[in-house]
Protein backbone atom coordinates (compact mmCIF):
# COMPACT_ATOMS: atom_id res chain seq x y z
CA UNK A 1 0.00 0.00 0.00
CA UNK A 2 1.48 3.32 -0.94
CA UNK A 3 2.91 5.52 1.87
CA UNK A 4 0.44 8.33 0.82
CA UNK A 5 -2.58 9.76 1.80
CA UNK A 6 -5.11 9.97 -0.51
CA UNK A 7 -8.02 12.22 1.20
CA UNK A 8 -11.27 12.46 -1.10
CA UNK A 9 -13.89 14.79 -0.24
CA UNK A 10 -17.27 14.09 -0.41
CA UNK A 11 -18.84 17.63 0.32
CA UNK A 12 -22.39 17.54 -0.66
CA UNK A 13 -24.39 14.48 -1.05
CA UNK A 14 -27.58 14.38 -1.85
CA UNK A 15 -29.20 13.20 1.85
CA UNK A 16 -28.98 16.72 3.49
CA UNK A 17 -31.34 19.63 2.81
CA UNK A 18 -29.44 23.27 2.62
CA UNK A 19 -32.45 24.82 5.17
CA UNK A 20 -31.02 21.99 7.63
CA UNK A 21 -27.29 22.69 7.31
CA UNK A 22 -26.97 26.21 5.59
CA UNK A 23 -22.90 25.77 5.47
CA UNK A 24 -23.35 23.08 3.18
CA UNK A 25 -22.04 23.70 -0.55
CA UNK A 26 -24.91 23.35 -3.28
CA UNK A 27 -24.62 26.21 -5.66
CA UNK A 28 -21.37 26.47 -8.17
CA UNK A 29 -19.76 29.59 -6.26
CA UNK A 30 -19.98 27.22 -2.85
CA UNK A 31 -18.59 24.14 -4.48
CA UNK A 32 -15.90 25.97 -6.37
CA UNK A 33 -14.71 27.78 -3.27
CA UNK A 34 -14.92 24.40 -1.46
CA UNK A 35 -12.89 22.98 -3.95
CA UNK A 36 -10.10 25.34 -3.49
CA UNK A 37 -10.03 25.08 0.34
CA UNK A 38 -10.05 21.56 0.79
CA UNK A 39 -7.51 21.29 -1.57
CA UNK A 40 -4.67 23.45 -0.06
CA UNK A 41 -6.07 21.71 3.21
CA UNK A 42 -4.60 18.72 1.66
CA UNK A 43 -7.58 16.98 -0.06
CA UNK A 44 -7.19 15.33 -3.64
CA UNK A 45 -10.29 13.83 -5.38
CA UNK A 46 -13.85 15.48 -4.75
CA UNK A 47 -16.91 13.42 -4.91
CA UNK A 48 -19.84 15.81 -6.05
CA UNK A 49 -23.48 15.44 -6.43
CA UNK A 50 -24.71 18.21 -7.87
CA UNK A 51 -27.77 20.43 -6.78
CA UNK A 52 -30.30 22.84 -8.72
CA UNK A 53 -31.10 26.42 -8.25
CA UNK A 54 -33.64 24.78 -4.84
CA UNK A 55 -30.44 23.24 -3.56
CA UNK A 56 -32.26 20.02 -4.23
CA UNK A 57 -30.40 16.91 -5.64
CA UNK A 58 -30.43 17.33 -9.63
CA UNK A 59 -28.72 15.19 -12.61
CA UNK A 60 -29.73 17.49 -14.92
CA UNK A 61 -26.67 17.18 -17.65
CA UNK A 62 -26.37 21.25 -17.95
CA UNK A 63 -25.76 21.54 -14.02
CA UNK A 64 -23.72 18.32 -13.93
CA UNK A 65 -21.47 19.92 -16.49
CA UNK A 66 -21.30 23.44 -15.15
CA UNK A 67 -19.95 22.16 -11.24
CA UNK A 68 -17.67 19.57 -12.73
CA UNK A 69 -15.88 22.86 -15.23
CA UNK A 70 -16.61 25.19 -11.73
CA UNK A 71 -13.95 22.72 -9.82
CA UNK A 72 -11.84 22.34 -12.47
CA UNK A 73 -11.33 26.39 -12.62
CA UNK A 74 -11.20 26.73 -9.31
CA UNK A 75 -8.21 23.47 -8.44
CA UNK A 76 -6.44 20.66 -9.81
CA UNK A 77 -8.62 18.42 -7.51
CA UNK A 78 -9.48 14.95 -9.00
CA UNK A 79 -13.34 15.12 -9.96
CA UNK A 80 -15.57 11.98 -9.52
CA UNK A 81 -18.92 12.50 -10.23
CA UNK A 82 -21.87 10.61 -7.99
CA UNK A 83 -23.52 7.83 -10.54
CA UNK A 84 -25.31 7.06 -7.54
CA UNK A 85 -27.61 10.73 -7.00
CA UNK A 86 -30.52 10.46 -4.71
CA UNK A 87 -32.23 6.82 -3.78
CA UNK A 88 -35.56 8.42 -6.06
CA UNK A 89 -33.18 9.07 -9.09
CA UNK A 90 -33.62 6.49 -12.08
CA UNK A 91 -31.32 3.86 -13.51
CA UNK A 92 -30.97 5.50 -16.96
CA UNK A 93 -30.51 9.35 -15.36
CA UNK A 94 -27.49 7.69 -13.74
CA UNK A 95 -26.11 6.30 -16.37
CA UNK A 96 -26.29 10.06 -17.81
CA UNK A 97 -24.05 10.80 -15.56
CA UNK A 98 -21.01 10.02 -17.55
CA UNK A 99 -21.93 12.13 -20.35
CA UNK A 100 -20.18 15.17 -17.94
CA UNK A 101 -17.25 13.73 -18.51
CA UNK A 102 -15.99 13.67 -15.47
CA UNK A 103 -12.46 11.99 -14.23
CA UNK A 104 -13.62 9.26 -12.17
CA UNK A 105 -17.38 7.95 -11.45
CA UNK A 106 -18.76 6.09 -8.76
CA UNK A 107 -19.87 2.97 -9.28
CA UNK A 108 -21.99 0.71 -6.44
CA UNK A 109 -21.93 -2.78 -6.51
CA UNK A 110 -25.32 -3.51 -5.65
CA UNK A 111 -28.56 -2.74 -4.10
CA UNK A 112 -28.25 -1.71 -0.25
CA UNK A 113 -31.44 -1.02 1.95
CA UNK A 114 -30.50 2.71 2.75
CA UNK A 115 -32.34 4.40 6.17
CA UNK A 116 -36.34 3.62 5.03
CA UNK A 117 -35.61 3.43 1.36
CA UNK A 118 -33.67 1.29 -1.18
CA UNK A 119 -30.61 1.96 -3.17
CA UNK A 120 -30.86 0.35 -6.02
CA UNK A 121 -27.94 -1.03 -7.83
CA UNK A 122 -29.44 -4.47 -9.53
CA UNK A 123 -26.54 -6.42 -11.45
CA UNK A 124 -27.53 -5.54 -15.33
CA UNK A 125 -27.38 -1.62 -14.25
CA UNK A 126 -24.05 -2.32 -12.43
CA UNK A 127 -22.67 -4.50 -15.84
CA UNK A 128 -23.86 -1.84 -18.38
CA UNK A 129 -22.48 1.05 -15.85
CA UNK A 130 -19.17 -0.40 -15.64
CA UNK A 131 -19.05 -1.15 -19.68
CA UNK A 132 -19.70 2.51 -20.39
CA UNK A 133 -16.89 3.28 -17.97
CA UNK A 134 -14.31 1.85 -20.36
CA UNK A 135 -16.22 2.87 -23.25
CA UNK A 136 -15.80 6.61 -22.08
CA UNK A 137 -12.50 5.97 -20.30
CA UNK A 138 -13.65 7.28 -17.29
CA UNK A 139 -12.03 5.57 -13.77
CA UNK A 140 -14.68 3.82 -11.91
CA UNK A 141 -14.75 3.92 -7.95
CA UNK A 142 -16.27 0.89 -6.59
CA UNK A 143 -18.54 1.63 -4.17
CA UNK A 144 -18.95 -1.11 -1.16
CA UNK A 145 -22.06 -0.85 1.38
CA UNK A 146 -21.53 -4.58 2.38
CA UNK A 147 -19.52 -7.66 2.16
CA UNK A 148 -21.83 -9.29 -0.50
CA UNK A 149 -20.38 -6.08 -3.05
CA UNK A 150 -17.03 -7.52 -1.87
CA UNK A 151 -17.27 -10.89 -3.46
CA UNK A 152 -19.31 -8.97 -6.64
CA UNK A 153 -16.39 -6.54 -7.19
CA UNK A 154 -14.58 -9.93 -8.33
CA UNK A 155 -17.21 -10.85 -10.19
CA UNK A 156 -17.24 -7.90 -12.36
CA UNK A 157 -13.94 -7.75 -13.09
CA UNK A 158 -13.61 -11.20 -13.85
CA UNK A 159 -16.27 -10.62 -16.39
CA UNK A 160 -15.48 -7.74 -17.95
CA UNK A 161 -11.91 -7.05 -17.33
CA UNK A 162 -9.87 -4.05 -15.84
CA UNK A 163 -11.10 -0.10 -16.08
CA UNK A 164 -9.80 1.93 -17.93
CA UNK A 165 -6.15 2.82 -16.93
CA UNK A 166 -5.91 -0.56 -15.51
CA UNK A 167 -5.78 0.33 -11.33
CA UNK A 168 -8.93 -0.63 -9.49
CA UNK A 169 -9.90 1.72 -6.75
CA UNK A 170 -12.59 0.96 -4.37
CA UNK A 171 -13.75 2.58 -1.21
CA UNK A 172 -15.75 1.18 1.56
CA UNK A 173 -19.23 3.19 2.80
CA UNK A 174 -19.93 2.00 6.34
CA UNK A 175 -22.52 2.87 8.83
CA UNK A 176 -25.33 3.13 6.45
CA UNK A 177 -28.56 1.91 8.25
CA UNK A 178 -28.86 -1.45 5.89
CA UNK A 179 -25.12 -1.81 5.00
CA UNK A 180 -21.94 -3.12 6.92
CA UNK A 181 -21.68 -1.32 10.47
CA UNK A 182 -18.71 1.16 10.97
CA UNK A 183 -16.59 -0.52 12.60
CA UNK A 184 -12.74 -2.06 12.58
CA UNK A 185 -13.89 -5.39 12.78
CA UNK A 186 -16.03 -5.15 9.37
CA UNK A 187 -13.14 -3.34 7.51
CA UNK A 188 -11.03 -6.12 8.51
CA UNK A 189 -13.30 -8.25 7.15
CA UNK A 190 -14.11 -6.40 3.86
CA UNK A 191 -10.20 -5.88 3.06
CA UNK A 192 -9.32 -9.78 3.61
CA UNK A 193 -11.89 -10.26 0.69
CA UNK A 194 -10.71 -7.99 -1.81
CA UNK A 195 -9.69 -9.23 -5.02
CA UNK A 196 -6.37 -9.84 -5.99
CA UNK A 197 -6.76 -6.97 -8.58
CA UNK A 198 -7.81 -4.24 -6.41
CA UNK A 199 -4.71 -1.44 -6.63
CA UNK A 200 -6.11 0.58 -3.43
CA UNK A 201 -8.91 1.54 -1.14
CA UNK A 202 -9.91 4.06 0.79
CA UNK A 203 -13.01 4.03 3.37
CA UNK A 204 -15.37 6.31 5.04
CA UNK A 205 -17.31 5.90 8.03
CA UNK A 206 -21.39 7.81 7.92
CA UNK A 207 -22.20 9.45 10.69
CA UNK A 208 -20.66 8.19 14.53
CA UNK A 209 -18.86 6.06 12.87
CA UNK A 210 -16.72 8.49 10.77
CA UNK A 211 -13.42 8.02 13.07
CA UNK A 212 -13.63 4.05 14.01
CA UNK A 213 -13.43 3.44 10.70
CA UNK A 214 -10.67 6.74 9.37
CA UNK A 215 -9.01 5.05 12.12
CA UNK A 216 -9.47 1.45 11.41
CA UNK A 217 -8.28 2.27 7.43
CA UNK A 218 -4.70 3.80 8.33
CA UNK A 219 -4.61 0.81 10.66
CA UNK A 220 -4.78 -1.37 7.50
CA UNK A 221 -2.94 1.20 5.21
CA UNK A 222 -5.94 2.67 3.44
CA UNK A 223 -6.92 5.94 2.38
CA UNK A 224 -9.57 8.07 3.43
CA UNK A 225 -13.23 9.73 2.59
CA UNK A 226 -14.34 12.74 4.41
CA UNK A 227 -17.07 15.15 4.14
CA UNK A 228 -20.55 16.29 4.49
CA UNK A 229 -22.25 13.96 2.85
CA UNK A 230 -21.32 11.69 5.20
CA UNK A 231 -21.15 13.41 8.67
CA UNK A 232 -22.32 16.49 9.99
CA UNK A 233 -20.98 16.77 13.27
CA UNK A 234 -17.26 17.69 14.06
CA UNK A 235 -18.09 15.73 17.52
CA UNK A 236 -21.29 15.07 19.56
CA UNK A 237 -23.69 17.51 19.47
CA UNK A 238 -21.20 19.97 17.59
CA UNK A 239 -21.84 20.91 13.76
CA UNK A 240 -19.51 20.80 11.44
CA UNK A 241 -18.50 24.48 9.80
CA UNK A 242 -16.94 23.24 6.76
CA UNK A 243 -16.08 20.47 4.56
CA UNK A 244 -12.49 22.30 5.21
CA UNK A 245 -12.67 21.19 8.68
CA UNK A 246 -13.36 17.50 7.90
CA UNK A 247 -10.10 17.51 5.53
CA UNK A 248 -7.78 19.16 8.22
CA UNK A 249 -9.20 16.83 10.65
CA UNK A 250 -8.19 13.52 7.87
CA UNK A 251 -4.62 14.79 7.33
CA UNK A 252 -3.99 15.70 11.03
CA UNK A 253 -4.70 11.39 11.79
CA UNK A 254 -2.74 10.94 8.57
CA UNK A 255 -0.02 12.42 10.18
CA UNK A 256 0.14 10.68 13.44
CA UNK A 257 -0.48 7.38 11.31
CA UNK A 258 3.09 8.89 8.99
CA UNK A 259 0.97 9.36 5.99
CA UNK A 260 1.50 12.69 3.99
CA UNK A 261 -1.59 13.62 1.90
CA UNK A 262 -0.89 12.90 -1.97
CA UNK A 263 -1.37 15.66 -3.92
CA UNK A 264 -4.15 15.55 -7.41
CA UNK A 265 -1.40 14.77 -9.89
CA UNK A 266 0.05 11.41 -7.42
CA UNK A 267 -3.67 10.82 -7.02
CA UNK A 268 -4.46 10.26 -11.09
CA UNK A 269 -0.96 8.28 -11.10
CA UNK A 270 -2.53 5.80 -8.20
CA UNK A 271 -6.01 5.57 -10.09
CA UNK A 272 -4.82 5.36 -13.68
CA UNK A 273 -6.41 8.40 -14.49
N1 LIG B 1 -26.84 9.06 -2.28
C1 LIG B 1 -26.81 7.64 -2.16
C2 LIG B 1 -28.14 7.07 -2.47
C3 LIG B 1 -22.70 7.33 -4.69
O1 LIG B 1 -22.53 8.53 -4.63
O2 LIG B 1 -22.37 6.66 -5.66
C4 LIG B 1 -25.80 7.03 -3.06
C5 LIG B 1 -24.41 7.50 -2.93
C6 LIG B 1 -23.39 6.64 -3.56
O3 LIG B 1 -24.09 8.54 -2.39
ZN1 LIG C 1 -22.14 9.88 -2.96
Amino acid sequence: MAEGLLITVAPTGAETSKADCPQLPTTPEEIAATAAECEAAGAAMIHLHVRDGEHAPTLDQSLLREWVAAVRESSNLVVQLSSGGSVHDPLDKRLEVLDAEPDSCSLTMGTTNFGDDVFSNPWPFVCELYQLAQERRIVPEFELFDLGQVHALGRLLKTYGLPHGGKVHCDFVMGVPGGMPGSADALVAGVAMLPPEVTSWSATGIGRTTLSVALASLSKGGHLRVGMEDVLTIARGVPVESNRQLVERAVELGRLAQREPMTPAQCRELLGI
